[in-house]
Parts: C-alpha cells; structure tokens; sequence
C-alpha cells in the first residue's frame, strides 16, 4: 500500500530513535497528528475530522438530502461494531431533522454487504438514500442492484480496501494511504458525527461530547468489541467512552444496572449488544442502544440476558466439538463445523486460534454456500491467504487478524487442497513477522518498548538476550542464556518474552 510518511515529523518531540519511529510509520502512525494522537491520547487530539477521506463529499450531500427532503436508511453490519455505529449515524441525522430507518442483514440468512432483502426494504419505504456504516466497502454487486432501484448510497466502511472499489461514494479511512489505520467502523461513524456537528451545529469535539455522551459510550462498546488495536486514537476514544460511560450512563445501562443490581461490567454490556437479533426489520442490538422507555428497555434487556446465556452455553458446546476434531496440528487448522449457526464460527475460530496460535480456518454453512471464519495470529496476514484462494470464492474479506469467505459447496475439495498447497510454500520466520530486529539492545531500547506498550502500541523485537541490558524484566523461571536470540513484544507495558530461538 502506497503510504504518505510525513518526513517532517519531529521524532526529538517523542524523544524516539529513527528505528522506533519508522516501526511506528510502518504501523500506520505516519503523521503528525497521529503521533500527537499516539503520544498525548486525549480528546483534544483526536485527529481533525477533516482529515477522513472523502468527508467533504459526504457533508456536501447531507447538505443536499436536507433541502431535498430525503428519506435516509442507515445500512449496518451484524456485530456490535455495525449496531454501535449505525446508533451513532442515526442519533446524529435526528439531529439535522432526518427520521432515518436503518437495517441489518442477517448474517445467517442475507449474509455480507447490501442484500436483496433489505434493499427490497428500504425501496418499500421509499427510502432515497442508504448510507452503510462498519460494511459495504467491497460490494461492488449490491451497489449497482441498489443504484438499479433507483437508491443513492454511501458507503462507509473500515475494512482493507478490494482492489475495485463500489462505483459510488466511499468513505473508509484506510483509503488514499491508510489515514487512522485502526479506527472501527464505529470509530468512522463518530469522526462523521463530529463531522456533522461542526459542519451543521457549530459544535466542537467537547461540544459533541457534552451534548451527546452516549455517542462515546457506543464507540467504547463497538471499538472493544471490533479487537482493533487499542493504541493512537482508539485509546483516546477508549477512555473517553469510559468517562462517558460512567459520568452520564445511557438508558440501557441504567435500565441493566438496576435489573442486576450493580454497574455491569463491559464484557457484559459487549456480550449484552453483540447478542442482538433480528426482529422483522428492526434490531434489537440497535433497538437497545436507541430505546428509552424503561420499560421497553426491560423486556429487551431481560429477552436478550437469556441470550446471552444460551449464547455462551452453546458457544462454550460447539466449541468443544470444534477441539476435539483436532488431530494433530500443524502449520494451520482447518474445522468444518457443517450447518451449524454461522455466528458461532467467528467465536470457535478465535478460541481455536488462541489455544493452538497457528492460522485457523472454520467452515459452516449457510443454504447452498459454504461461509468461514478465518483468525490468525500475529505476523500472519489472513487476507494473503484468502487473495490466493479468491478464485474459489463468491466474496471475502476482513483484516489481518480476523477474516472471513463465502464459496460455493462444490469448491470444498479444492479448497482443502489449495489451503494444504498454500501453507506447503509458506515459509516465513520470525524475522519476517517481527516489526524490528535490533542486535545490540540499549536500556533506552527498552525503555521505549515499554513507553509504547503502555500507550497500547504493540511491538515486536528480535533480538538477543543480555542480562546486564534486561536487568531483572523477565521472571527468574523464564530467562534465557546469555546472547541467546529471543523475540520480545510490548505488550501492554510490561516486555513479554514470546520465544528463546534456537540459534
Ligand atoms: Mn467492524
């Protein structure tokens, strides 16, 4: 990917040495603002809306869709990162007087991006415009179905981009460069409220906050959910959202607080919206971040604990199942999980992946295709993997980490023999994965690691073990030989020994 580095940036202001800030460039962190971001993570140095690309564009049709009187649909994704951002889209258009309608494909049934159903949906209610959040940045297909319907869309999206883009307006920031590499999908729809604020209400980023604090409560919620690297701005927004959360709590957390009788934890809040259904057109992971009777809220809430219970009891069940297929693994894990539900995949595949830490590929079903949830540990991109089976595929994609394809049945056997054919040729070690390799480490060295592992910022160092530079960092238990190659990593502040290589 072609990157716009700012060489002007100033590394004497983070006091980092050339190496560390080129790690950071290569992560992303490639300007100015960014290392302001990454240094200082606090609101005031959330990087300025008007650096998104395409912003300008989008303002310019609200402006428009407001005179004309359009009718909006907010086309979400069925996770907690797609329900938080679609929240976040629709309470901000309330704002500007629009009555947006939204709709959330069911993964299970109408599966990835804008689907037959809900375009049929939104053309039924006369909507004019969809605007997708936390989806859609692929599917060149569903916008010109929607375009044919005579529906204008906007895409935005935080996925990698595909190398042909919709023919309509996109707004992602990993275009032109990867400007706010790591943003969620509810990361982008918060920039575009803020956006929408100053552009149409005059309101700063603490303005925003102020007025409409649940904004940040959602994007705490779907940034965590969505695992993207806590680091730069997604720390800013992480703990923003925390403020948030526990100075002005939105109404279904209040309404959740007195049904279990203490302030819930945010793993449960995550499970709690992750859980959401289907329901007719509606959501009820949307419904539960907009609805404000405390009523309504207390039955949505009671429904979806049960949920989130039977959730976690078959989760844990079909996560059995999945282990105990395993035989013997090797470079990589490949699981057919046949008809079971498709939203448990991305749940095993994970677990999976954590418990073996090599790439895992788990298969389902859904009618005659077969879809798959793809994990991966670090240093392994999962979307090289899928680019070369592609021409088994009738879509894909995802991030590094995490990923996922839809195939037709029949490409099952070449699948599996493509996979094993893929993994025969890949050869990488750890100097491929790790982000520096250092010969003689400094206690400056280390210094900065741990400086940057407690602003969240992963790095991974090869390098070679000497116990007068490390001191006493790693447990007694856990040193290694004097010069031995080890790889290390920032972790979360604290140096982590990942492995003691033989050399
Ligand atoms: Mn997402």
């Amino acid at each position: 990917m072609e990157r716009k580095v700012n060489h002007s940036v100033d590394e004497a202001n983070y006091d980092l040495s050339p190496e560390l800030l080129s790690v950071l460039i290569q992560k992303g962190i490639h300007t100015e603002s960014l290392l302001k971001a990454t240094f200082h993570p606090t609101l005031e140095n959330l990087v300025h809306w008007s650096e998104l690309p395409e912003v300008s564009e989008f303002l310019s049709r609200l402006e428009r869709f407001q005179q004309e009187r359009r009718k909006i649909l907010v086309w979400g994704h069925e996770d907690a990162d797609g329900f938080t951002a679609t929240a976040v889209l629709i309470k901000i258009l309330q704002t500007l007087g629009f009555e947006p309608l939204y709709y959330v494909p069911s993964k299970r049934t109408e599966g990835h991006g804008l689907a037959e159903a809900g375009l049929r949906y939104a053309a039924d209610q006369n909507v004019d415009v969809i605007i997708t959040v936390d989806t859609g940045g692929s599917d060149v297909e569903g916008v010109e179905h929607a375009k044919s319907l005579g529906l204008e869309v906007i895409i935005t999206d935080h996925h990698e981009i595909p190398s042909v883009l919709p023919d309509t307006l996109v707004i992602n920031p990993k275009r032109h460069g990867g400007w706010y590499p790591y943003l969620a999908g509810v990361g982008v729809a918060l920039k575009l409220a803020w956006a929408v604020a100053d552009r149409f209400l005059g309101w700063s980023l603490s303005r925003l906050y102020s007025e409409m604090p649940e904004l940040f409560v959602y994007t705490l919620i779907g940034t965590l959910a969505d695992r993207v690297p806590l680091c730069c701005e997604n720390l800013i927004l992480r703990k923003a959202g925390e403020q948030a959360l526990n100075e002005h709590p939105p109404h279904f957390v209040e309404v959740l607080s007195e049904k279990i009788g203490q302030f819930p934890p945010l793993d449960l809040l995550i499970s709690l919206i992750s859980s959401g259904e289907r329901q007719g057109p509606r959501h009820t992971g949307v419904d539960l971040l907009l609805e404000e009777s405390p009523e309504v809220l207390g039955s949505l809430i009671q429904r979806q604990l049960e949920g989130v219970q039977a959730y976690r009891e078959t989760g844990e069940r079909l996560l059995q199942q999945a282990l105990s297929q395993i035989r013997k693994p090797r470079r990589y894990l490949l699981i057919d999980m046949k008809d079971i539900d498709p939203k448990f995949l991305g749940f095993i595949a994970s677990r999976v992946k954590d418990q073996y830490n090599i790439p895992t590929i788990v298969l389902g079903r859904k009618g005659e295709e077969i879809v798959a949830e793809v994990r991966a540990p670090y240093g392994f991109n999962s979307l090289e993997l899928l680019d070369a089976l592609a021409h088994l595929f009738s879509g894909y994609g995802g991030h590094k980490a995490a990923s996922g394809f839809s195939m037709p049945a029949s490409n099952l056997p070449l699948l599996v023999e493509e996979i094993e054919h893929f993994f025969r040729n890949y050869r990488v070690g750890w100097e491929d994965i790790v982000d520096l390799t250092v010969e003689d480490p400094t206690p400056k060295l280390l210094e900065d690691l741990e400086r940057l592992g407690s602003l969240g910022v992963e790095i991974w160092v090869l390098t070679r073990y000497r116990s007068d530079v490390f001191g006493d960092r790693f447990p007694h238990y856990q040193r290694p030989p004097e010069g031995a190659r080890i790889v290390m990593t920032s972790g979360t502040g604290t140096l982590k020994l990942v492995e003691v290589l033989e050399s």
